[in-house]
Parts: C-alpha cells; structure tokens; sequence
C-alpha cells in the first residue's frame, strides 16, 4: 500500500515527527535547503501538512505547491498563520488544538497578570542586585479592589474568569456578541469598557478582524491606573500606542506574552520598568504542547483513515462528502 505524503513546516516535538513517520511518509521542509526547488518537487504528491503559528504562513501563494492537499493540521488553537477562507475556497480542511490549552494559558495568564501587578520579576531582579541589604522593595500595585475586563470570552477566556472568581474581583467581558449563559456583565463597546475596568486581558484571535482593537484610545481609557495583559496575538494591540502609553503614564504596567513581530520585540519595551515580558510561553509546558502535538496527530490520522478530522476550524466545516 503506498504511504500518503505529508508535508511538515517546521520542527515539532519529536513525539509528533515519530508518530506521524510512522504512519506516513513524512517531509522535512525546514531540512530542505532550497525550500522553492523542494516544495516544486514534492508539492504534487502531499495530501496533509502538519504546520505551527511559528513556521510561517500557509497563504494562496503557498497552497499553490499543493494540487492534492486535503488537510492542514495547525499546532495552536489560534490559525492566523493560515489563510482558512482561501483553504476553504481550494476545499482544504483546515485542524487547529482547541481545549487541550484552555487551563495551561489560563493559569500563566493569572501568573502574568499577579506578576504584573505585584512586580514579581523587578523584586527578583532587585534582590539578585543585592538591593535588599540598601532597603527594602517598594511597595506595588495591587489585585486587591480591581475589576477585570477580558477581550474575548471564549473557551480561554471563561478559564481565566473562572479563576478570577476565586480571587474575588469583578469581572465584565466584551465580544462581538453578548453571550446569555455567561456570568459576566457584557460591553458591546470595548472603549466603553476599559473605561469601566481597571485591567483588560485580551484573549482573542490574531488577524484582521481584531487588529489593533487595543488602540491609544482603549488605552487612553483605561487610564492611569490601568493594566493591560495580552495572551492573545500581538497584532490585537497598537505597539506603538502601547509603548507611548506606558511611557507617558496613560496607563500603570503591561504584562505581555505576545508581539507583533515576533521573536523580535521593541528595545523600547524592554528597557520600560513598567512591563512584564515573556516569550510567547502561555501553552508551553510539556504536557499541553504533547497534548497539543497528539491532536495534531490524531487529525491527520483521523482524517486518513476516512473517520473525519476531529477539530476542524469554522471556516471548514466539515460535513461528510461536503469537501
Ligand atoms: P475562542 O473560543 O474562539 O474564543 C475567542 C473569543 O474571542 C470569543 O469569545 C469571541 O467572541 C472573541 N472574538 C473573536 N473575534 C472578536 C472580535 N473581532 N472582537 C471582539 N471579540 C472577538 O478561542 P480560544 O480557544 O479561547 O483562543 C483564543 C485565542 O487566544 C487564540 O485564537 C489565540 O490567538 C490566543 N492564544 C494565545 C496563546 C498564547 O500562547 N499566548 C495560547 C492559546 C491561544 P465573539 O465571537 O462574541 O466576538
Ligand atoms: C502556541 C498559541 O504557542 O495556541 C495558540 O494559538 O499561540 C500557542 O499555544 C503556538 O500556537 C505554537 O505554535
């Protein structure tokens, strides 16, 4: 029987390239030293690609290596790094990694934003200086009497609020929609809401429609008391209209996992007292990032064996016989 071809983009867990070696044959693009020549060369033979938001983006110009391509198996919930309308118009199935993260993001997402708040990593910093025997750290915000808004209460976002429950803040949510089963009081308009709020969490998806939806006038909103923490995608924030807002105290701290151009971030940024940086780490731990891998898997075996794929994406719905 022959084996069907895959295509990866990058280096996944070694759990993900043996799993997948075995039941297929798979291509290493990122080995590939002359990526156009390669890509023409086995372009007509792949069936699926495994890929990441890290590896680039699958846009039209991309699919059009791929005649046969029936399935892109995307590692990450967010699939901004693939062009899903335009799979949909090729009927390509598109897979993402929904729920297997939802308490990972979450529980860092609280982590970043205590860290924020109280400035964890400045009083690590200050006594690793040897600060602590001049005197002692000054004393920070705080938690206490605050009221969160988060951006996006989707499956992350009801796992961040449930947690926030526990530490006793009030919570309102904004999103296109206003969700009737939901706890949390609803803002239609987001300025309204940062106006109301004194930190905003944003969990939403990356692309056009959330791009720069934090803006200098969210911002402005907020106020100078205010804390922005974002897991979400860095395009969903203005950078320039962060970075001038922390700078001319529009608002207090950022706690930020994500960057418009990453891995690269503004020196602007890192030489600010007033942010908590962090490497884009909100799923990264061992055990999501296999569970993560393992779906990325089954999708694409599942898919194979004629069984459907197991989380495809809305733009592809997958209706038996309708691809
Ligand atoms: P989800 O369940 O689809 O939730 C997305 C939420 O965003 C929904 O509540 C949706 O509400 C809202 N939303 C979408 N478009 C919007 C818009 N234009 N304006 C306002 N709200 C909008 O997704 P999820 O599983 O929670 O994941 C959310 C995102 O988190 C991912 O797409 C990814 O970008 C990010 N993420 C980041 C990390 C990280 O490592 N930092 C890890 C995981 C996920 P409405 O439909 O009502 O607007
Ligand atoms: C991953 C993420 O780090 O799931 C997402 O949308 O941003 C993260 O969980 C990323 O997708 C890895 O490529």
């Amino acid at each position: 029987m022959t084996r069907t071809d895959i295509l990866m983009t990058g280096r996944m867990l070694p759990s993900v390239v043996e799993a997948l070696n075995e039941r297929f044959t798979l291509h290493r693009m990122w080995e590939a030293p002359d990526r156009d020549a390669f890509l023409r060369e086995i372009g007509p033979r792949i069936r699926g690609i495994a890929t990441s938001t890290m590896t680039g983006r699958a846009d039209a110009a991309f699919l059009e290596y791929f005649p046969k391509l029936e399935i892109i198996a995307s590692f990450g919930v967010g699939y901004d790094n693939v062009d899903a309308h335009e799979a949909a118009r090729r009927g390509i199935l598109v897979t993402n990694t929904p729920d297997v993260l939802n308490d990972e993001v979450a529980d860092l997402t609280i982590g970043l934003l205590i860290a924020t708040l109280r400035r964890i990593p400045q009083a690590d910093r200050y006594l690793r200086d040897g600060k602590w025997l001049e005197a002692p750290f000054p004393l920070s915000p705080s938690l206490r009497s605050r009221k969160v808004g988060i951006v996006g209460l989707g499956r992350i976002g009801k796992a961040i609020a449930r947690r926030l429950e526990g530490f006793g803040v009030e919570i309102v949510y904004h999103g296109r929609t206003r969700q009737e089963n939901a706890p949390y009081a609803y803002h239609g308009s987001l300025v309204d809401m940062a106006q109301a709020v004194d930190v905003l969490i944003a969990i939403t998806p990356g692309g056009a429609g959330t791009r720069h939806m934090i803006d200098g006038e969210v911002l402005k909103a907020l106020g100078p008391s205010g804390v922005l923490i974002n897991v979400a995608r860095g395009s969903v924030v203005d950078e320039q209209a962060l970075i001038e807002a922390l700078r001319e105290g529009t608002i207090l701290a950022a706690g930020l996992d994500v960057f418009e151009d990453e891995p690269r971030v503004p020196q602007a940024l890192i030489d600010m007292d007033n942010v908590v940086l962090l490497p884009h780490i909100a799923s990264g731990s061992v055990h999501t990032r296999k569970a993560m891998g393992q779906l990325v898997v089954d999708n694409l075996v599942s898919w194979f064996s004629g069984k459907g794929p197991l989380t495809p994406v809305p733009e592809t719905p997958y209706r038996q016989g309708a691809l």
